[in-house]
């Protein structure tokens, strides 16, 4: 008995050692609410769901550990040997899981379809995963270009480097060129890759998914016209050696600055190809 418990003592002891040093940046990240239109419907679902799998977790270890406490053999239980099965208990956990699941399968399938539906869009951005940065097309206008990982996040990255990454504001998570979009304005997505798979991930924008090579790939957002703002994200699909040094930043601005942005591309390449013609 005494050495057991100095097992455990120990055990416990090097579990604490370990978790301490991580301690104090441990917190648990939930998935943001968002600012897009539809992000915050997902967040709600997102968390309607959580609370039912808690709440039936609940339920079923809480009878599991009643059970076992209350039953225990030197209370002086006695299995019942006879007891082989049960049509009644097992209709009961079919039934129970299957309503549940339909209860849940219902608005999850709603929120698919609204997800889908990309019509009505305003904006087209044919977005190109390359190894390793990216590229956005806009459509309608012509103007496009490479997304890539700004220039103090990628010295403070290399060895020995004299920029340290805790000086550096957004290490790895800003680049040189954001994507720009209005806000208030259904934004339509083409994703695609020249290479290998990547998945264009903004977690504010409630919008993941993944650019494959020889593929078209559909996604929509539509940021909140009181909400423009910066928004990060990520490239989500292991996609070579520098995959975490291939981030998103999308910024929101309001319709005008939008449009003021965009004549001012749409210049600034004219006036490079009438100067490289010349
Ligand atoms: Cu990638």
């Amino acid at each position: 008995m005494l050495r057991k418990t100095g097992t455990w003592g120990a055990a416990a002891a090097t579990l604490l050692a370990m978790a301490a040093p991580a301690h104090a940046d441990w917190s648990l990240v939930n998935m943001p609410r968002g600012v897009s239109t539809m992000s915050g419907e997902i967040y709600d679902l997102h968390m309607k769901v959580f609370w039912w799998c808690v709440l039936i977790g609940a339920i079923v270890f809480g009878w599991i550990i009643y059970s076992m406490v209350a039953f225990r053999k030197s209370k002086g239980a006695v299995p019942d040997t006879k007891l082989v099965h049960s049509t009644k208990a097992e209709v009961i956990w079919t039934v129970i899981p299957v309503v549940i699941l339909v209860v849940m399968a219902i608005p999850s399938a709603r929120m698919l379809i609204k997800l889908e539906d990309a019509s009505a869009t305003q904006l087209t951005v044919r977005v190109t995963g390359y190894q390793w940065k990216w590229h956005y097309e806009y459509l309608e206008s012509g103007v496009g270009f490479f997304s890539t990982l700004d220039q103090d996040s990628n010295e403070a990255r290399q060895r020995d480097a004299s920029l340290k990454p805790g000086d550096v504001p957004h290490y790895l998570l800003n680049v040189d060129r954001p994507l720009v979009v209005p806000a208030g304005t259904k934004v339509r997505i083409l994703l695609t890759s020249k290479d290998v798979i990547h998945a264009w991930w903004v977690p504010d924008l409630a919008v993941k998914k993944d650019a494959i090579p020889g593929v078209v790939n559909e996604l929509w957002f539509e940021v909140q016209a009181d909400k423009p703002g910066t928004y990060r994200g990520q490239c989500a699909e292991l996609c070579g050696r520098d995959h975490g040094f291939m981030p998103i930043v999308v910024e929101a601005k309001t319709p005008d600055d939008f449009a003021a942005w965009l004549e001012e591309q749409r210049n600034a390449a004219t006036a490079t190809m009438t100067a490289s013609a010349g």
